[in-house]
Order: C-alpha cells, then sequence, then structure tokens
C-alpha cells in the first residue's frame, strides 16, 4: 500500500475514509459518531415480520389484542361532493393524550411479556425500541435541526432504547395555536377515514356517523415486528393507523404454505395530512415530508400510506394513495427536487446500519442496566455517547418476568 493514504477505518464505514466537509480526515472519538461519513454501503435488509401487536384502549389501558386497529374507509366521492370536509369540525371537544407522561417503553415490553408466556421463547434481537426511535436515526443525516435524547441500556443480553422525555419537554417550543389545530387536523382526518371494523361488519349507521364523535388520540393500535439491518437484528414497535381491509387471524397462518402466508403486515396503512399542492414551494415540502413517511412505514413493513391533503383552513380535498417502496424512487426524479434538502433512501439506510453497529458495539454489552445516554445536538455532525448513574427505565414487570422465567 505503500504511497497511498493512510486511513483509519472504522467498523462503521466499510473502510472508506473520513473525510470531513472540510476536506480532512477526522479523529474519530469512538464515543461520536460521524453523521456526514458513518456509512455501510448495502446492508442487508431483513424483511420486516410481525411477532405480536397490541392495544391501548380509549383510558390507555394496554390489551394484548387488536381491540384498536380501525380499517380505512373513505370515498373520493364522499371528499369531492361536500366540497372538502371540514377537518376543524370538534376542535373544541379534542380528547388530547397528555404526552408529557413518560411511558417509556412499557407498552411494548409488556406486549413482549405477554407474548413470551404463549410461546414460552425469549424474543430474540439485538435492539429493542419504538419505531419512532429507528425513524429519527434514519432520518438524521437529512434532518439536522432538531436535536434529541435517546437512553440506552443493556439487559438480559439486548440493547433497549427509549427516548429522553425530560429533554424533549425541557427543549420542545410550546406549541402555538396553529400548530395545534393543524395537528388535531391530522387525527380528524383518521377519524374520517377509518372505521373501528373492516366495512362489511359495520352497519349502515356506524358508517354515516363515523366523524359524529369527538376526536382522540389516546387509544392506538401498535405492530411488533422483527426486522434487521446489515448485522444488527431489531424488535421495533409502532402504531400503525389503519388497516386496509382485514388483517388475517394468525391461526389460518398456522402450518399453511410460506407461499399463501397472508402476512398482516402487508394490510396496513400509514395515514398523514398535507396541504394541497399549489406551487413548486409546496410540491418541494411535500416531497421532503414524503420521505419521513417512506422511513416510518418501511421500517414496519407498512405497504402504502394515504395523503390527505387540505387546504389553509383545514378542508379536506381529496386523497392519494402511496406505495411506500416506490417513495424514494418518486422523489429522486421529481423536477421539484432541491439537490440541498431531498434524501436518498439508500444512504439514509446506510447511515442506520453504521449507526445500530455503532451503538451495538461501543455500549458495553457486559454493563448491564448502566443507563447511557445517546445526544444529538441541533446541526451538529455528531451522535454522542456518554455513560450516565441513571436508574434503569425497563419496565419493573418486564425485568422480573426475564429474571424469573426459564424463557432462554
Ligand atoms: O415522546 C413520546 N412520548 C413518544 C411516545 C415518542 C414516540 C412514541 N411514543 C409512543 C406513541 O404514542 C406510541 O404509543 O410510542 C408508541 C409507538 O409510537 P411510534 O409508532 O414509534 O411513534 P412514531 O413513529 O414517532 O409516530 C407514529 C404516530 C404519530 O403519527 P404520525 O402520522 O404523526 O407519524 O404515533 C403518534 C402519532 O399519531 N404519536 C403520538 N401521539 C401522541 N403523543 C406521540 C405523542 N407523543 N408520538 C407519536
Ligand atoms: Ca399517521
Amino acid at each position: 500500500m505503500a504511497g497511498r493514504p493512510q486511513f483509519q477505518s472504522t467498523p462503521w464505514t466499510n473502510g472508506l475514509p473520513q473525510v470531513s466537509p472540510y476536506g480532512q480526515t477526522q479523529q474519530l472519538d469512538d464515543l461520536s459518531l460521524p453523521i456526514s461519513s458513518a456509512r455501510i454501503r448495502g446492508p442487508a435488509m431483513r424483511q420486516p415480520r410481525e411477532v405480536t401487536s397490541f392495544s391501548y384502549d380509549e383510558s390507555r389501558d394496554l390489551h394484548f389484542d387488536d381491540s384498536s386497529l380501525s380499517y380505512f374507509y373513505l370515498l373520493q366521492d364522499d371528499v369531492t361532493a361536500s366540497g372538502g370536509i371540514d377537518l376543524s369540525a370538534g376542535y373544541n371537544v379534542f380528547n388530547k393524550r397528555d404526552d408529557t407522561v413518560d411511558e417509556h417503553l412499557d407498552g411494548l415490553l409488556l406486549a413482549l411479556v405477554d407474548l413470551e408466556k404463549r410461546t414460552g421463547k425469549k424474543t430474540t434481537g439485538d435492539i429493542i425500541t419504538w419505531r419512532g426511535i429507528v425513524t429519527k436515526l434514519l432520518c438524521l443525516p437529512y434532518s439536522r435541526n432538531e436535536g434529541f435524547e435517546l437512553n440506552a441500556t443493556w439487559f438480559d443480553r439486548q440493547l433497549f432504547i427509549e427516548e429522553n422525555l425530560p429533554y424533549k419537554l425541557a427543549t420542545q417550543r410550546p406549541p402555538d395555536q396553529r400548530s395545534e389545530l393543524m395537528s388535531y387536523w391530522g387525527y380528524k382526518f383518521e377519524q374520517i377515514a377509518t372505521m373501528p371494523k373492516p366495512w362489511n361488519e359495520c352497519s349502515r349507521q356506524e358508517i354515516e356517523s363515523r366523524g359524529q364523535k369527538p376526536v382522540s388520540n389516546t387509544a392506538q393500535y401498535c405492530s411488533v415486528v422483527k426486522t434487521g439491518l446489515g448485522d444488527v437484528r431489531m424488535v421495533i414497535a409502532g402504531e400503525v393507523d389503519c388497516a386496509w381491509d382485514y388483517k388475517p387471524d394468525p391461526k389460518d397462518n398456522i402450518d399453511s404454505d410460506p407461499k399463501l402466508f397472508d402476512n398482516p403486515l402487508d394490510h396496513y396503512v400509514e395515514l398523514k395530512t398535507n396541504r394541497v399542492i399549489q406551487s413548486d414551494r409546496d410540491a418541494s415540502a411535500f416531497e421532503n415530508k414524503l420521505l419521513r413517511v417512506w422511513a416510518q412505514s418501511f421500517l414496519l413493513g407498512v405497504p402504502k400510506a394515504i395523503i390527505g391533503f387540505r387546504t389553509d383552513q383545514g378542508y379536506l380535498q381529496t386523497f392519494e394513495e402511496f406505495e411506500t417502496q416506490k417513495i424514494p424512487g418518486i422523489v429522486k426524479k421529481s423536477k421539484y427536487a432541491n439537490p440541498y434538502t431531498t434524501w436518498d433512501g439508500v444512504d439514509a439506510l446506510a447511515f442506520l446500519a453504521a449507526c445500530l453497529r455503532w451503538l451495538k458495539t461501543m455500549i458495553p454489552k457486559a454493563e448491564e442496566n448502566v443507563v447511557w445516554r445517546i445526544r444529538y445536538l441541533p446541526r451538529s455532525d455528531y451522535l454522542t455517547l456518554s455513560k450516565t448513574d441513571e436508574h434503569s427505565f425497563l419496565n419493573t414487570e418486564f425485568v422480573k418476568w426475564r429474571n424469573e422465567s426459564a424463557v432462554k
């Protein structure tokens, strides 16, 4: 290798040189990950597979079933005929969940206890977390304006990661009336676009009266999937807005020919709202948002997103279906794409693979129950790791189950 510059390579870069935006080779400190250069190119992606699911009801109580799963039901004609559906309707009676309550990973961990009691097997995977956390990491190379903090801890040879909620609460700007209303439009759209049962099980009265009850964001349905990227396997749970048609009964899949396997994930839909597109600028903003939608849906294996387009006054004008796997291509080919702000899904995944491997290898596996802080400061180029003296954030019932049961 004489004559060639020697680069110090790390396991998180496929051995590629670390070049800073200023053209210098960076000094790598393993407790910080350089976001602009950490990449593992072409990481193998495991097909996500649902292992269980759970529901929060209107009182935020947990049920290890699909009771809070909704079903898509919205006709283009109903939207057009009305001249636009008012998404502000019922705003004064919005039943908003208190999101300052720190639930940690409780719902997910208790769903794993339920699953493991039923199967008698420990749920395998290197990293266990909410989908929203992985979305943040996947989007990070292209989303540098917001800081965040995560907590991570090894327990029972698995790495658990949660959001550090106190940081979020301390740094988020107080929401103004306009943004509160706009987030209500999103929940109202979810309400008018779905039914609590598959449509063929709904009475005409149930269909016609939907949208009359106060909107609430307390009830949620979450899917828990096993997935993986590169050499890191993950168990992630995320909210699924609705099923397109129905959710297959797992019993019907037992012993069935793998070719006939009716994958529950194939039936899921992500719902979003966006401003109607009237200018190149609107189109460009929408495409930036689409890549977020892609990241979120892709991670759980949700095959489609339905976007409701609304006016600035909050009237739903139309809706459109997007296939998750086509989104990166749509954005890449678009004439509206702004080269400085748009994303590249392949590159985002290469970063995520490097980031996951970094977390898995740099946080000492032998030090169980020690809480590490993962930090991202707005606009910096590094994710950093530091040890805290905090107590584990893992649900005590989960810890007790894993410590006392014989699941392996
Ligand atoms: O900061 C918190 N307290 C967080 C709580 C941050 C992230 C998640 N969560 C909770 C969620 O409420 C849910 O129970 O974790 C669980 C799993 O969520 P996820 O699927 O991992 O979350 P994410 O992918 O970030 O968001 C999915 C949806 C959002 O829909 P849109 O269309 O905006 O992506 O989850 C909802 C929201 O509807 N959601 C929340 N709802 C109320 N309060 C919150 C929140 N703080 N965060 C996400
Ligand atoms: Ca949504």
